[in-house]
């Protein structure tokens, strides 16, 4: 998936705002507005036409890479394109975001890919996402029309990455991507980064309260190397996503697994400018020695991860902890909350279930819809 140079000096004269390409929202279904650059230019002047795109072209399918702003970078079996989306596109996912890294698309060619250059084109489909990363879903839709904010789709695997330190673990925000995760149906993989810093015990104390439940736990150190194999060969044959706070080391994690040099940020100046170092999600590709290879989605970090779209009673659902005793429950509509003859709390009270988890458990219930 090496980037062709024409494709990637577009998208950084893109990322900076010197887009001369800049699409006419007026232009005419198929036509491909190009606005010059030159300030100097009267209005008449500062619209010209790209050719439409040719009759004879075909439309490509493809799965998008990349959204850097209005570049949308698109691997078809042709090649890679560079797109945008016009007017005219049509998604199958209403009120959410309209395209989004692992998008199944298809593409209106105006510049067929050759050997040597990116091709160019409009996209004309977005496909329905058979699984999703949501950043958070408002109940308001927001200036674009967004219900739901996607980060990635299609995935099928969802690496929940943590670190021991520097950010401390916090449980609070990997309990609420594995009740994510259980709602959309996706299977999580904990990975707990920079074992290098662990102090004695901490490690066990994390694979004691998660490993029980069933979830896998990928103890790791992407600076010393240690069990990235394992992880690799999870992602093979896989489109998975690395999410996460901020500065846990997923861009490091992903430099490691594919020998790419990928930014990676210093977690003191980050923390003290509130910065992210990856801004935008990106697909990247991850070979084993045997020539299989997967895909990996690197996202932002993010410091809160709202759930407050999940409705209590599915809420309930998503602590798979819970399924083993809400049977006992006096009620069957039993939130576990502060209902008589609760089994949940029974158990919480016994020491079944581990605090933290009813601890989650309850921040996200408070906000979550009634
Ligand atoms: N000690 C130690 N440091 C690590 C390890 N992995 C990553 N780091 C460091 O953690 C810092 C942050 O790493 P990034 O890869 O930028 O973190 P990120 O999760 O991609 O951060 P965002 O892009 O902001 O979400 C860098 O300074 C890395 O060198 C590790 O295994 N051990
Ligand atoms: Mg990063
Ligand atoms: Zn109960």
């Amino acid at each position: 998936m090496e980037k062709k140079p024409k494709l990637k000096r577009v998208l950084k004269e893109w990322s900076k705002g010197n887009d001369k390409w800049r699409f006419n929202p007026n232009a005419i279904d198929g036509d491909v507005a190009i606005s010059s650059d030159s300030s100097k230019l009267g209005n008449r002047q500062r619209t010209r036409y790209a050719p439409k795109p040719e009759k004879q072209l075909a439309d490509l399918e493809g799965r998008v890479i990349e959204c850097r702003g209005r570049a949308i970078v698109v691997q078809t079996d042709e090649g890679d394109c560079l797109c945008q989306t016009y007017r005219g596109t049509i998604s199958e996912n209403p009120d959410a975001t309209l395209v989004v890294a692992g998008d199944e698309v298809v593409v209106k060619l105006t510049k067929p890919p050759t050997e040597t250059e990116c091709g160019e084109g409009l996209i004309a489909l977005v496909k329905a996402r058979r699984t999703k990363l949501c950043r958070s879903r408002e109940r308001n839709a927001n200036r674009s029309g967004e219900l739901e904010h996607v980060i990635a789709s299609n995935i099928d695997l969802l690496f929940v990455v943590s670190s021991i330190a520097e950010p401390p673990f916090r449980a609070g925000l990997v309990d609420r991507y594995l009740a994510y995760a259980e709602y959309e149906r996706i299977e999580p993989i904990l990975v707990v980064n920079k074992i290098d810093l662990a102090q004695e015990g901490e490690l066990d104390a994390i694979r004691s309260v998660y490993a029980p439940l069933g979830y896998d736990v990928l103890a790791i150190s992407a600076e010393k190397n240690l069990g990235l194999d394992e992880l690799k060969a999870k992602m093979m044959n896989k489109v998975s996503v690395f999410s996460g706070h901020s500065g846990v080391g997923k861009t490091t994690l992903v430099n490691r697994l594919t020998g790419l040099n990928l930014p990676v940020g210093e977690v003191s100046e980050k923390t003290l400018k509130g910065l992210h170092t990856t801004t935008f999600a990106k697909t990247i590709e991850v070979r084993n020695d045997a020539g299989e290879k997967g895909y990996v989605i690197d996202t932002p970090g993010i410091r809160e991860f709202g759930l407050a779209f999940i409705p209590r009673e599915e809420l309930r659902l998503c602590f798979r902890e819970f399924r083993k005793f809400s049977p006992n429950c006096r009620y069957p509509s039993c939130l576990h909350v502060s209902e008589p003859d609760c089994a949940v709390l029974a158990a919480l009270e016994r020491g079944d279930i581990a605090p933290s988890r009813y601890e989650s458990y309850l921040s996200i219930f408070e906000r979550a819809i009634a």
